[in-house]
């Protein structure tokens, strides 16, 4: 018994893109999928109905914050992570490695894990592998992520390679650690920055460990949009069919066409919350900054393509008066529709897969976006 299955339902003719299905023990969700961010156990500013309202039904939450705050003895007090928020969907939880490379400072690499201090208060702290996997066996979420090391961009090949290394040697020890197994998925990350050589040998390296499912990091660290669809190509099909791929922290609209098309499942992402909360929208026709003075008397919806929530009932004057004045309501409706326009993206990317079309769509969601064709 394992915690997390796969099904591929098919792969598209004209891109070689999957459609599959993933389930885990709080229900299934059609792949390619996008997972809104909840950091701090609540995606910012929406409740657990709206996610489902919305068509969320994964969301991604982090093993660094809640261990810091509240920690996980209090959540797993409260009966794990879905009793604690009242979400009763899936949840990923990252593990805590590539946070303490991006908040922490003064942060030393060890074999034995990470030293670094708390980015709130100074505090010094360590995590390990065995570390990360008792935290989130604490949380209950359903996808736990091995505890890796995201190296900056561009890294030099020796060190990328040492890292690797060390991420496999860690990879093990989070196998080893692991307590839940039937109840608890267990993802490895495939690691090497843009070296094919790197990518294969950590694949290679993951897939003798036999986890339940992988994901490709290191990506989206300030690489060119090309240098990541390279790696994309090389490195998902080192990668088994039968089991679901997670390019981490990807989530504009372009690379989540781009990233489905080159064989990834699932990815997840703050850009749509994050820029909601400074006025800024994603819509068919590109971005939106609704905050700007020519919508001040627009009477219009965000996007006339868009039947969510916010789009069905208010205009972009309403909406640009409710965040110049920070009334909250206004990042609300903000961050519902730019989730919706992600989740809509990609289940109109699983229907193009469906229909063996996906090229095309690609072709014509580029063109009105505004996004240049390669
Ligand atoms: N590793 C982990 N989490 C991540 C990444 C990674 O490489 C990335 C890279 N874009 C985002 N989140 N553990
Ligand atoms: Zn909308």
């Amino acid at each position: 018994m394992t915690a997390i299955k796969y099904e591929l339902i098919k792969t598209c003719k004209q891109t070689g893109a999957r459609l599959g299905r993933v389930t885990t023990p709080h229900g299934s969700f059609e792949t390619p999928v996008f997972m809104p961010v909840g950091t701090l156990a609540t995606v910012k500013t929406m409740a657990p109905e709206e996610l489902k309202d919305l068509g969320a039904n994964i969301i991604l939450s982090n093993t660094y914050h809640l261990w810091l705050r509240p920690g996980e003895d209090i959540v797993e007090e409260a009966g794990g992570l879905h009793q604690f928020m009242n979400w009763d969907g899936s949840i990923l939880t990252d593990s805590g490695g590539f946070q303490v490379f991006s908040l922490s400072d003064m942060r030393k690499i060890e074999e034995e894990g990470v030293h670094f201090r708390n980015h709130l208060s100074g505090e010094k702290l360590f995590l390990s592998p065995e570390g990360a996997m008792q935290i989130q066996n604490s949380l209950g979420s359903d996808i736990m992520m091995a505890f890796d090391e995201c190296p900056p961009y561009p890294a030099t090949y020796d060190y990328m390679k040492s890292s690797v290394e060390r991420t496999s040697r860690w990879a093990e020890r989070c196998l080893e650690a692991h307590q839940k197994p039937e109840q608890q998925g267990l993802f490895g990350i495939v690691q090497g920055g843009e070296y094919e050589e790197l990518r294969k040998q950590s694949a290679q390296d993951l897939l003798s460990l036999d986890f339940p499912g992988y994901a490709i990091g290191g990506l989206s660290v300030g690489e060119p949009k090309d240098v990541m669809n390279r790696v994309l190509e090389f490195t998902t099909p080192l990668l088994p069919n039968e089991k679901p791929r997670y390019l981490m922290g990807v989530g504009s609209p372009d690379s989540l066409v781009d990233g489905a098309i080159r064989g990834v499942d699932m990815f997840d992402c703050v850009l749509p919350t994050r820029i909601a909360r400074n006025g800024t929208c994603m819509t068919s026709n590109g971005r939106l900054v609704v905050r700007n003075a020519k919508y001040a008397r627009d009477f219009t919806p965000l996007d006339e393509n868009c039947d969510c929530y916010t789009c069905r009932n208010y205009t972009k004057a309403y909406i640009r008066h409710l965040i110049k004045t920070n009334e909250t309501l206004g990042i609300r409706l903000t961050t519902y529709h730019n989730l919706y326009f992600l989740v809509k993206l990609m289940s109109d990317v699983r229907e193009a897969i469906r229909e063996d079309r996906l090229g095309d769509f690609r072709d014509q969601f580029f063109d009105q976006y505004g996004f240049n064709k390669p």
